[in-house]
């Protein structure tokens, strides 16, 4: 009996309770397994949905530039004209037209693949030798970034009319969300877009007085869009149609020689820049008198001729 006691007892519990202590044990073990199962995979998901979440915020992979991108400002860039200032953020879409690395005219860049600048710019005995200088707003910085000029396409208008050119790059400028270069296009208005804007400029390397040397840093001025019945420059008849009259004679802020070719571009809304002119021509620089802009709403239906579609943006693509 006390043989059979001291089998039945194991530390003072009977043996079948004991048994049953085992089986408890076991089965503790494999719902605390259970529950570390739960929590690592909680904390696996946890994980995936916060990193998902980080890469969303940051933008993502790598994408191309779409025509929503166009006509923004970076906010990280460092931005005269005649009575301008220096500009201390960099245009994204300002380039200098140069041939034989010297600076002649303005640019604008407006796709991937095509700038615009004024006609007058243009001689064709330079063509082998036109490039253009991006993402600088000093023009001796040795980071800029020059691409050669494969194609130019002159408005087929006479003397001071139609006042633009298309240059198109030999290689495409490939802008993705991730470049480090500060260049991107400017938006083009809509064809028959009226506008009313109250922040409006012109940028360029042009001369600070009429006949005085190119600058080497960008400068740039604000000005007014002024109605063709207020404009000194400008008569009445159909030849003046697609031109603008702009400036702030007021203050003297105007374009000069150099800054042809180059963007009169306004603020749309926050950040948000459209292309509406591009310097032309005018009496001096710094008088009394308003200066001409070739009007860009007159020419979209030209651009997207000569651009093809999949290289055109004009605000009607924004959405996209
Ligand atoms: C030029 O010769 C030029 N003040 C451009 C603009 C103006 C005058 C001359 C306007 O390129």
């Amino acid at each position: 009996m006390a043989q059979t006691d001291r089998h039945q007892h194991v530390n003072g519990i009977p043996e079948h309770k004991v048994a049953d202590a085992g089986g408890a044990a076991a089965c503790c073990c494999s719902r605390r397994m259970a529950l570390i199962t739960r929590f690592c995979i909680s904390t696996l998901l946890l994980v995936v949905v916060l990193t998902v979440a980080l890469v969303l915020t940051l933008g993502g992979p790598c994408k191309a530039l779409e025509c929503s991108d166009h006509g923004f400002l970076h906010k990280d860039g460092a931005p005269r004209i005649t009575n301008g200032v220096q500009s201390t953020h960099k245009w994204p879409w300002q380039a200098s037209l140069q041939v034989n690395n010297n600076h002649i005219c303005g640019a604008v860049v407006i796709g991937n693949r095509w700038l615009l600048t004024a006609r007058h710019c243009i001689n064709v005995r330079w063509m082998q030798k036109l490039s253009v200088l991006l993402d600088t707003l000093n023009l001796d910085n040795q980071d800029a970034w020059r691409v050669g000029v494969s194609k130019v396409i002159q408005h087929p208008g006479e003397n001071e009319n139609n006042d633009l050119a298309l240059l198109e790059l030999q290689d495409p400028l490939d802008i993705t969300s991730c470049s480090s270069r500060n260049v991107r296009p400017i938006a083009l208005p809509l064809q028959w877009q009226r506008w009313n804007y109250s922040r409006c400029y012109i940028t360029g390397w042009g001369s600070l007085h009429f006949l005085g040397p190119s600058q080497k840093s960008l400068n740039e001025g604000m000005v007014n869009i002024v109605k063709a019945s207020e404009c000194e420059m400008l008569g009445n008849d159909e030849n003046e149609l697609g031109k603008l009259c702009a400036g702030k004679p007021s203050e003297g802020v105007d374009s000069c020689q150099g800054d042809s070719g180059g963007p009169l571009v306004c603020e749309e809304r926050e950040d948000h820049w459209v292309l509406i002119g591009l310097t032309s021509y005018g009496r001096g620089c710094g008088g009394s008198s308003h200066a001409v802009y070739t009007r860009v709403t007159s020419y979209i239906e030209w651009i997207r001729v000569q651009v093809q579609e999949d290289d055109f943006c004009d605000k009607g693509h924004s959405s996209q």
